[in-house]
C-alpha cells in the first residue's frame, strides 16, 4: 500500500456545488443514483475523477446524455469532460446488508445507516470523496414502508409521500454546503424522544433522539445533554444552532462512538442509552460528554471543515477541548481535569513514546482511518487548552470568534486557527507551531535551590524532547507551566502563581524574597502535555499533597509518591509503603474535599503506567509490588474504609455529582477493604451485588469479586448474565469485567470467552469489550509463554476480514515489544510478523503491524 503524504496536497480540478442523492433502500440491493454539478475550478484540462470502492457503475451520463467514454484507473472513474460546467449522473448497486466494515451503507439490528468519515461515502456511490470539495445535498429515499417507517437524512424534511407498491419515499434538503464525509441517512423502524430547543435568537429547533422502541426510556439523558449543549455553546462561544431540526440515531454496531453528521448525528448506542440499572456513573458522563461534543461539530468541524485529513485535529482536537470544558462546567472541574490528564497518561503518553508516534498534525498515512488517535483528539485537545491558557479567556473568545467568522463555510487549516490565536492574541506562537510538526512527549526536568539567608530561590529547568519515528533530531518547544511555591514550615503560599513560558533548551527562573525553604509545585493544572522530572523528595510530595491549592497540583503530588513507591518496589521487591499511607490518610481526614476527588486521589497508578516509567517492563513484579501496596493501604486504613463504607451508603439512587462522589469512594473503599484481605469483604461485595439499585454499585461489586478466589464469583457473574441477557450493553461490562480481572487465570478466561455463545467479532463493542479490555491487563496480557500474544494475533486476524478499522485500533498492544525483556520482545514481534504476512491483510493493519515492527 502506498502512503499520502501532507506536502502532495493540491486543491480539487473540479467543484460539486450541488448533489442530488436517489436511493431505492433494499439491504441486498440499493440502488443510488446520482447527480452532480460540477465545475472547473481552474483552468486545466484534467478529466473530472471521481473516488468508488470497487463498484462498477450500472451508468454513467454527461448531462443527460448516457456516455461510455469513462475509465475504471484503480478505484476511480475517470470521466472526460470538455466544458466548466455539466451535470453528470451515475448509477450503483450495494448490498448493505453485506457490508461488514460498517464503512459506508451499513444494515445494523434489521435498520440501515450510513457512516461516511473519513472515507465512506466513496463506497456508497462515485464522488470526490476528501473534504474540501464542499456541496449542498438533496437526497430522496424510497423503502418498504412496514420495514423502514422512519427515513431521515441530513438538513430539513422537505417532502414524503406513498407509493402503490408498499414503498414510502421522503426527501431531505441540507441547505449548508457540507463534504462528503458528512452525509448521512437513516432508513428503519424507530421511535423518537421528542423537544424543542428554542436558539438564542428564538429559533424553535425541533429535537429527536430515534431508537428502538423498547429503548425510549434510556433517552432522556441523552436530550437533556443535547439541551444543555445547545444553550452551552450559546453562552460560552456565542454560537447558535443553524437548521430547523436535530435528529440523533442510536445503533448497536458501530466503528467508533458517534458521528456528527450535519443535522444527523448518528451514535453508537452506548453513548445514548442510559438509566440506572443499566449504566453507570462513568457511562451517564460519557453519554453527556459525547454528545456534547458531536453537537458542538456543528461549529467546529462542519460549518468550519478541515482542508484535507491531515487537519484532523483542526476539528477534533479543538472539539475535544470544548467538551472537556463542557463537562467540566457541570460538575467537578478539578475531577475532570484528573480524569482527563488520566486518560491521556493511559492512552495518548504510550502512543507518543512507541512505534505509531505521529505529530498532531501528521506527515503521512496509509489508511486514515488510523490516525483517528489519541494524539490527534486528545494531545490535540492540549494544544488548544495551552494557547487559551496563553491567551487568557478574553482574548481566547476573540480568537475563536475571529476563526469562526472568516472561516465559517470553509475547509480550513491547523495553521488557520493558530493564525487567528495569534492575531486576536496578539502572542507571536511560531515556536508554539512545532507542537503540530514534532511527536513526543517533552520531559522537563526541575531542580529548585534556595539561599536561606539571601531569600533567592532558583528554578533551574531544562527541556527534552525524545526522538520518535522518523523525527530523531528534536527543537525546544514553547511550554507553558503554571509554577508556584509554598513554603515548607508554615504550608503557605511563597508566591503568586505564575505563567513561564519555557522556550530554551535550560533556563533559570528566579523568586525573590523567598522567605523560607520552598517546595515546588509545578506544571499546575497539567498546563502542559509534558512529563515533569523533579528533585522534589517525598517530604515534599507528601507535604504538596496536603497543603497545594491547585486540586490538580495535589492530586498529582499524591501520584508522584505513589508512583515512586511502586517503582522502587518493583525493582527491589519490597514495597516500603509508609509515606504514601500517611498521605492518604491526611487526604481522607482533610476538611473540604469533594468525595469524588478524595476518591480519585487515593487511587494507586494503574500496572501499565508504572510499567511505562521503567526500561523494561516486569509485568508479574509490577502486578505484585501494586497488590502489595493496595493490601498495605488496605490493611493500616481498615478501620477507615469500613467507617466511609458505612456512612457514604445512599437511599434510592440519584444522578447528580454529590451521589456520584458518594458512590465513587465507597466503591473505592470497598476495593480496599478487599485488598485487605479482610474476611467478609466478598459477602460485604456480594451483598452490595445484589442490593445495589445502579450500575454503578452493582458493577464495582462485580469487579471487587471477579479479581478475587471467592465462591461469590461464580455466583455473581451468572446472577449478571442471567438478569441482563438480550442487553448488548451490558453483556459488553460482563465480557469487559472478566478481561480485566487481576486473577492469574484471567488468559485461559478470556480464550474461553472467545467462545462463549454472546461473543462475536461481528459487534465492535463485543470485540472491544474483550479483546480492548484483555490488551490493557499488562499481567494478563503479557503472560511469559506468548500465550496472550497468539491468542489477540489470531483474533486480530479473523477481525480484519470482517472489520479491518476495528482489529486495527485493537493492535497497539502487540507494539509494546520493545519494552519487554528479550522473551517477550520476540515472542510478540512473531506474533507482528504473522499479521504482516497474512494474505489478504486490510492496508488498515498491515499499517499498525508493519509500523510496529519497525
Ligand atoms: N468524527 C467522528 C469520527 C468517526 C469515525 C472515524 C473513522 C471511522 C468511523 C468513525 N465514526 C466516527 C467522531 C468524532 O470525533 O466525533
Ligand atoms: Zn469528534
Amino acid at each position: 500500500p502506498t502512503a499520502i503524504r501532507r506536502e502532495d496536497y493540491s486543491p480539487p480540478a473540479w467543484e460539486v456545488p450541488q448533489i442530488a442523492l436517489d436511493f431505492a433502500l433494499d439491504p441486498a440491493d440499493t440502488r443510488v443514483r446520482a447527480a452532480l454539478t460540477v465545475t472547473r475550478s481552474s483552468p486545466h484540462d484534467m478529466p473530472l475523477v471521481l473516488d468508488g470502492a470497487g463498484q462498477m457503475p450500472l451508468s454513467v451520463k454527461v448531462d443527460g446524455v448516457a456516455v461510455n467514454d469513462w475509465r475504471i484507473e484503480g478505484e476511480q472513474l475517470v470521466v472526460p469532460l470538455t466544458g466548466d460546467h455539466h451535470v453528470v449522473e451515475t448509477e450503483v448497486s450495494i448490498a448493505p446488508e453485506s457490508n461488514t466494515q460498517l464503512m459506508g451503507l451499513y444494515a445494523s439490528g434489521g435498520n440501515l445507516c450510513t457512516q461516511c468519515e473519513a472515507e465512506g461515502f466513496r463506497r456508497i456511490t462515485w464522488f470526490p470523496d476528501r473534504p474540501d470539495v464542499l456541496s449542498v445535498y438533496r437526497v430522496r429515499m424510497t423503502a418498504d414502508r412496514r420495514r423502514y417507517p422512519v427515513l431521515l437524512a441530513n438538513g430539513d424534511p422537505v417532502a414524503s409521500g406513498e407509493n402503490d407498491d408498499g414503498t414510502h419515499w421522503a426527501e431531505w434538503h441540507d441547505p449548508f454546503p457540507k463534504p462528503s464525509y458528512l452525509f448521512a441517512l437513516v432508513a428503519g423502524d424507530l421511535a423518537v424522544n421528542a423537544s424543542t430547543f428554542t436558539t438564542m435568537s428564538g429559533r424553535e429547533v425541533r429535537l429527536g433522539i430515534w431508537v428502538r422502541a423498547a429503548d425510549l426510556a434510556k433517552t432522556d439523558h441523552a436530550l437533556h445533554a443535547l439541551k444543555l449543549s445547545m444553550a452551552w455553546d450559546e453562552r460560552v462561544y456565542g454560537r447558535e444552532y443553524d437548521l430547523d431540526v436535530f435528529n440523533i440515531v442510536a445503533v448497536d454496531d458501530f466503528n467508533f462512538g458517534a458521528m456528527e453528521n450535519k443535522g444527523l448525528n448518528i451514535f453508537n448506542s452506548r453513548y445514548i442509552l442510559a438509566d440506572p440499572d443499566t449504566a453507570t456513573d462513568y457511562d451517564y458522563d460519557a453519554v453527556a460528554a459525547v454528545v456534547a461534543h458531536e453537537y458542538f461539530h456543528n461549529w467546529s468541524g462542519n460549518r468550519i471543515t478541515c482542508r484535507d485529513w491531515f487537519q484532523l485535529s483542526l476539528k477534533e482536537g479543538f472539539t475535544v477541548y470544548r467538551d472537556q470544558c463542557f463537562s467540566a462546567d457541570q460538575g467537578s472541574a478539578a475531577v475532570k481535569r484528573i480524569e482527563d490528564v488520566r486518560g491521556l497518561r493511559a492512552s495518548q503518553f504510550p502512543e507518543d513514546s512507541g512505534p505509531l508516534a505521529h505529530p498532531v498534525r501528521p506527515e503521512s498515512y496509509i489508511e486514515i482511518s488510523n490516525f483517528y488517535t489519541a494524539t490527534i483528539y486528545n494531545k490535540g485537545a492540549e494544544l488548544i487548552r495551552m494557547m487559551a491558557t496563553m491567551l487568557g479567556p478574553v482574548r481566547f473568545r476573540a480568537a475563536t470568534d475571529l476563526y469562526f467568522d472568516r472561516f465559517d463555510g470553509t475547509a480550513a487549516t491547523c495553521e488557520d486557527f493558530v493564525a487567528c490565536m495569534e492575531e486576536a492574541g496578539g502572542i507571536d506562537l511560531s515556536q508554539f507551531r512545532l507542537w503540530y510538526s514534532q511527536a513526543g512527549t517533552p520531559r522537563v526536568s526541575a531542580g529548585l535551590s534556595h539561599e536561606p539567608g539571601g531569600g533567592r530561590a532558583e528554578l533551574r529547568l531544562a527541556q527534552h524532547v525524545p526522538a520518535t519515528p522518523g523525527q530523531s533530531v528534536k527543537q525546544p518547544m514553547l511550554l507553558p507551566l503554571k509554577v508556584r511555591l509554598f513554603g515548607a514550615e508554615t504550608g503557605r503560599p511563597l508566591t503568586d502563581e505564575r505563567l513561564i513560558l519555557l522556550d530554551q533548551v535550560a533556563e533559570t527562573i528566579t523568586f525573590e524574597s523567598v522567605t523560607e525553604r520552598p517546595v515546588l509545585s509545578i506544571n499546575r493544572g497539567f498546563s502542559a502535555p509534558i512529563v515533569v522530572e523533579s528533585d522534589r523528595t517525598a517530604e515534599d510530595l507528601a507535604f504538596l499533597s496536603a497543603h497545594d491549592d491547585d486540586p490538580f497540583a495535589r492530586y498529582e503530588a499524591m501520584q508522584q509518591l505513589m508512583l515512586d513507591t511502586l517503582v522502587a518496589g518493583t525493582i527491589h521487591g519490597e514495597v516500603k509503603g509508609q509515606a504514601v499511607i500517611d498521605a492518604v490518610t491526611r487526604t481522607l481526614e482533610a476538611e473540604g474535599l469533594e468525595l469524588a476527588f478524595l476518591a480519585e486521589a487515593v487511587l494507586l497508578p494503574s500496572e501499565n503506567f508504572i510499567g511505562d516509567q521503567l526500561v523494561t517492563v516486569d509485568p508479574d513484579a509490577i502486578h505484585a509490588a501494586r497488590e502489595t501496596l493496595r493490601t498495605q493501604l488496605g490493611r493500616a486504613l481498615l478501620p477507615t474504609w469500613r467507617r466511609l463504607y458505612a456512612e457514604l451508603a445512599q437511599g434510592r439512587y440519584v444522578y447528580s455529582p454529590e451521589a456520584k462522589g458518594r458512590r465513587r469512594l465507597r466503591n473505592v473503599a470497598l476495593g480496599y477493604i478487599a485488598a485487605s484481605g479482610a474476611e467478609d469483604a466478598a459477602a460485604l461485595a456480594f451483598a452490595q451485588f445484589e442490593a445495589a439499585d445502579n450500575m454503578t454499585d452493582r458493577q464495582a461489586a462485580l469487579t471487587t469479586l471477579v479479581s478475587s478466589d471467592a465462591p461469590e464469583r461464580e455466583d455473581a457473574l451468572a446472577h449478571f448474565h442471567a438478569r441482563y441477557a438480550g442487553n448488548g450493553l451490558v453483556l459488553d461490562k460482563w465480557f469487559q469485567t472478566q478481561a480485566l480481572s487481576s486473577r492469574s487465570d484471567t488468559g485461559a478466561v478470556v480464550e474461553r470467552l472467545a467462545q462463549h455463545p454472546d461473543f462475536t467479532l461481528a459487534n465492535p463493542n463485543r470485540a472491544r469489550a474483550l479483546l480492548g479490555a484483555f490488551g490493557v491487563n499488562q499481567r494478563a496480557f503479557n503472560a511469559a509463554d506468548g500465550s496472550g500474544y497468539r491468542f489477540l494475533a489470531e483474533q486480530l486476524i479473523a477481525l480484519d476480514r470482517l472489520n479491518p478499522q476495528t482489529a486495527a485500533k485493537l493492535l497497539p498492544p502487540l507494539g509494546r515489544w520493545r519494552r519487554f525483556d528479550a522473551k517477550r520482545s520476540g515472542l510478540m514481534r512473531a506474533e507482528l510478523v504473522r499479521i504482516v504476512e497474512t494474505p489478504g491483510l486490510s492496508k488498515d493493519l498491515f499499517e499498525q503491524a508493519s509500523k510496529s515492527l519497525d
